[in-house]
């Protein structure tokens, strides 16, 4: 690199020496392995079509990572300004890495491809921005964008648990270069999660309980509890500018993990750099769902086909075009799953052209597409941060990644959650676009979550989760700056869950939830205006929430529903 750090890096490049091939780059923060001498990994590239119609395969080590010099920064900023000749960022990093294989590769043919998943596929944005002038396609796939804004760490001001706590305890910090770092395995002492982050209590009792699990990058991520400086610098999107190569992003409906930052970068490269050809790919997949698998199901529910069959075509050809010169298969914009219809669909910008429609709370637990006629009126529950709502119907001690359309049945007799429930349809009804709930609520503490679920029940009864967030109250007006909520006050909470491209079938009926926890998805609110993660346990405390849902108050979900032609 520019600065005279050694990336450690491993070339598989094909025997026949009459043809130049293209490279086909990963640079990864997870390890380039096997490491040892003429060791072969299990697969190469994307796909096996890839590996047949031949690349020079590329992989990486990031800096600080593995068998790689320098220090490690967790989601590195991208740096705005470059202070002079020597300085670095990840950017810069995949600019040296290109111009040295472009110069020192035998027979590449000049032409650079980026691909990478998840952690992988924010190193793929970050080598878009200021690019080499080889690098003519880059495909970030579930690349995460904003960590704090939707992304792992933070949705709406709550902390992602569970992923964060497992994820972390399985990356710890190197002592780099090394192939084989020490693994310590954390030990749970349990299989139930529930009882282990129950037991756990404020979150900051995860070093003071578990002295060994002290992970910079843990501690980093529950201490900045807001959307301050730390998370501020890390947000890729507004470097995504002047994106000269090609760009394929390709992320998953049911990604627990970056669906936020998979669609925030395709919407940030369409606005900020709108030459640049983008395409959207949205399967109905997990996070990274799509690799080396078939994508038939997740979790209870089916797709009709090996939906991930279909994206291996469209990374190839796209990738064959940029690289090697093939025909263009003419990308169309947006090419989309349909859940619930199980058919792709293809759009020249995304969203789709839609109407928004709002479906209002009803008394009784009904929901339709009417004001309410009531006045004062209202729903209400206590709830309890010392016995909060699960997440999941069975214990787990990682992210469960079909929790995205798990059946919600397991929390219907809890009596803190409130059900909201249409008429079966009368036609086939297509959400396409975002989902923002606006709630008209009060609390008896001075802070709370609300977390909103939309919901497919089946004909058979099975309640399939479409889309669910959390808000926590005291960030209504602003991520940087909390303010606590005003008991017995009635507040608006409206937000906005990502994308959906669903089809609510015929005979199906529409469901909303409302509950204010929701663990251990998410961290507990302790329903008390304080420090979150340094709570003591006596400030977790009981709240009585109300939900109106009358007429000069009313509480609603607003969807943008597919108009037909
Ligand atoms: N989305 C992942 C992640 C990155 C950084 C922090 C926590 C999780 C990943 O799987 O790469």
């Amino acid at each position: 690199m520019r600065d005279g750090v050694k990336l450690f890096t491993t070339v598989y490049a094909p025997k026949d020496r009459s043809t130049r091939f293209p490279i086909l780059l990963t640079r990864t923060a997870y390890g380039t392995g096997p490491y040892e001498g003429d060791a072969y990994p299990d697969h190469l590239g994307p796909s096996r079509q890839f590996a047949e119609d031949k690349f020079i395969f590329v992989y990486q080590d990031v800096r600080g990572r593995y068998m790689s010099e320098g220090e490690f920064v967790d989601i590195r900023p991208v740096k705005d300004v470059l202070t002079g000749p020597t300085d670095t960022d990840e950017t810069t990093d995949a600019f040296d890495t290109i111009d040295w294989l472009v110069k020192n590769v035998p027979n590449n043919n000049g032409k650079v491809g980026l691909i990478g998943i998840s952690y992988d596929g924010f190193y793929t944005s970050s080598g878009m921005i200021r690019a080499h002038p080889a690098l003519v396609a880059a495909s970030p796939q579930a690349p995460m964008a904003d960590l704090f804004m939707g992304d792992d760490a933070y949705h709406n001001g709550a902390l992602f648990l569970i992923a964060n706590f497992s994820f972390y305890a399985g990356f710890p910090k190197q002592n780099n270069p090394v192939s084989s770092p020490p693994k310590e395995e954390f030990d749970y002492d349990t299989e139930d999660g529930y009882r282990f982050y129950l037991q756990m209590g404020p979150v900051a009792n995860s070093d003071k309980r578990y002295l060994f699990f002290k992970n910079p990058y843990w501690i980093d991520t529950y201490t900045h509890a807001s959307y301050d400086a730390f998370w501020k610098s890390r947000d890729i999107l507004p470097h995504l500018r002047n994106i000269a190569p090609a760009v394929l992003v390709v992320g998953g409906w049911y990604d627990a993990e970056d669906l936020s930052g998979t669609l925030k970068t395709f919407g940030a490269i369409n606005s900020q750099s709108p030459a640049t050809a983008n395409t959207l790919v949205m399967g109905p997949w997990s996070h990274g769902g799509w690799q080396l698998a078939k994508g038939e199901r997740l979790g209870d529910i089916s797709f009709g086909a090996p939906t991930a069959e279909y994206l291996r075509s469209i990374e190839l050809n796209f990738f064959r075009h940029y690289l090697k010169g093939a025909p263009d298969s003419g990308l169309a914009k947006a090419i989309v799953f349909e859940t619930g219809a199980n058919v792709w669909k293809q759009f020249n910008r995304w969203p789709p052209p839609t109407s928004a429609q709002r479906l209002y709370l009803h008394a009784r637990g009904k929901l339709s597409f009417d004001l309410p006629a009531e006045q004062n009126a209202f729903d209400e529950y206590v709830s309890d941060p010392n016995n909060p709502v699960p997440a999941f119907a069975a214990p787990t001690l990682t992210m469960n990644k079909s929790y995205m359309v798990a059946d919600q049945r397991f929390v219907a007799k809890r009596k803190d959650v409130l059900h909201y429930v249409t008429d079966p349809l009368e036609r086939d009804f297509t959400a396409a676009g975002p989902i923002s709930p606006d709630l008209r609520v009060s609390t008896t503490g001075s802070d709370s979550d609300f977390d909103v679920k939309l919901i497919d029940v089946h004909p058979d009864g099975y309640q399939q989760l479409v889309r669910g967030e959390p808000f926590r109250g005291k960030f209504r007006h602003s991520f940087e700056h909390p303010e606590p909520l005003r008991p017995g006050v009635v507040e608006e909470i409206r937000f906005t869950m990502p994308d959906v491209y669903h089809c609510f079938r015929k005979g199906h009926c529409i469901m909303v939830e409302v509950q204010s926890s929701w663990f251990p998805l998410t961290d507990r609110n302790p329903q008390t205006f304080v420090d979150t993660p340094n709570a003591k346990p006596e400030q977790f405390v009981k709240a009585k929430e109300r939900i109106y849902r009358s007429r000069n108050a009313a509480s609603f979900v607003e969807l943008n529903v597919e108009s037909y032609p």
